[in-house]
């Protein structure tokens, strides 16, 4: 999920952890609302309204609900992140929060099926 998605739903970690529901969330972290920033510079008011705190570390909310949580911030970190949490049975129901970094200004690489990157408004019907 995005990182403003995580803001929504991120206490429902006690939700998982409670039922003892394993998952392991990846936050495709960008640093804000659609598109994010590098960092935050200046007075608050100068911040952008979709940008949200680069320093952020949501990962530590895993902690919180007994599970754990990793930043990765290169594909490498991400492979090995993903071969500790997905090499071993025993980690079938904890909670995992992964906290990908990417770069704020990306954006998706077009879809096979074109309606999935398309800009224009959804047609009325
Ligand atoms: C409950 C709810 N409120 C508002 C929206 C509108 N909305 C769609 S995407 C989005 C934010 C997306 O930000 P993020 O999760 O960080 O993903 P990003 O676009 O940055 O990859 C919002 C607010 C929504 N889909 N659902
Ligand atoms: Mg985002």
């Amino acid at each position: 999920m995005g990182d403003s998605a995580f803001g929504f739903s991120a206490m429902e970690c006690e939700t998982l952890t409670r039922y003892k529901l394993g998952a392991t969330i990846f936050i495709i972290n960008n640093n804000g609302i659609y598109s994010g920033t590098e960092a935050l510079e200046g007075e608050p008011t100068s911040y952008g309204v979709t940008h949200l705190n680069p320093e952020a570390q949501y990962q530590e909310i895993a902690r919180a609900f007994g599970g754990k949580g990793f930043e990765a911030k290169t594909r490498e970190e991400l492979d090995s992140i993903c071969k500790e949490i997905f090499s071993t049975a025993e980690n079938k129901n904890k909670l995992f929060i992964v906290n990908v970094r990417i770069q704020p200004s990306s954006s998706k690489k077009p879809q096979q099926d074109s309606w999935l990157t398309r800009k224009d408004p959804i047609p009325k019907i």
